[in-house]
């Protein structure tokens, strides 16, 4: 399959190689009372991206695609945060603190679920990730590995952290990696649209971006 409208130059992927990844689509970071709020944001900004995303998940779950979702998550006793991460900065509650979803970005409490609209199925990978990274201190580059995938296709939040963090990692791992444009989203406009463009500056120095309209018009001429 090929994405034409892709940028800086056309993406082409097989879809029996390709994973899309939903990172982070957790009940923290999109509703109030969560991690994202916590640290000062304005979370109703990321609510946005939730009907295309939804719309891609969809599109791609019927094409037969691999689907990973993940979870910024840390165990309940906190041992795989670093004291580093915890402390940092002036949040109102630090990762762990009692709040109005459960304990705060720990695994397992209802702030920590994805939410209902990108819920995952049977068959779909979750990966609870203690990091920004996805492949940090996770087994998700085995799993990719062992079905034979190559080519990535991103959405979630937030664009410059959680999700560029792992398309970096992605692309030092050999991955081609396309982060679809209207699927992603941060608390902060310029650093989304910067995010986009260190992307695929430099000949895809990172990887491409395209509008989900691309990939599902990739999808349907397939068929
Ligand atoms: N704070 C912020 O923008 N993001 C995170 O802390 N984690 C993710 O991006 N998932």
């Amino acid at each position: 399959m090929r994405i034409e409208e892709a940028n800086p130059f056309a993406y082409e992927f097989a879809l029996a190689r390709t994973a899309l990844v939903l990172i982070d689509m957790q009940r923290d970071f999109i509703e109030p009372g969560g991690f994202g709020e916590t640290l000062g944001n304005d979370v109703s900004l990321l609510e946005a991206i939730v009907p295309a995303t939804k719309a891609a998940l969809q599109a791609w779950r019927n094409a037969g695609g691999l689907v990973v979702h993940t979870r910024e998550a840390h165990s309940p006793d906190l041992s795989d945060c670093p004291p580093a991460k915890r402390n940092r900065g002036n949040p109102t509650l630090r990762i762990g603190d009692e709040g109005p979803m459960g304990r705060i970005l720990v695994a397992g409490e209802p702030g920590n679920q994805i939410i209902d609209a990108l819920a995952p199925v049977d068959g779909e990978i979750v990966i609870d990730k203690p990091g920004k990274g996805m492949f940090h201190a996770t087994s998700l580059h085995e799993l990719l590995q062992q079905r034979g995938i190559t080519h990535l296709l991103f959405g979630g939040v937030t664009t410059e952290v959680c999700v560029q963090t792992s398309m970096r990692e992605a692309n030092d791992r050999g991955y081609d990696s396309l982060l679809l444009e209207d699927c992603t989203e941060s608390y902060f406009p310029a650093f989304k649209a910067a995010t986009l463009d260190m992307i695929r500056a430099q000949g895809a120095i990172v990887g491409w971006t395209a509008p989900s309209a691309a990939l599902l018009a990739a999808l349907n001429n397939a068929t």
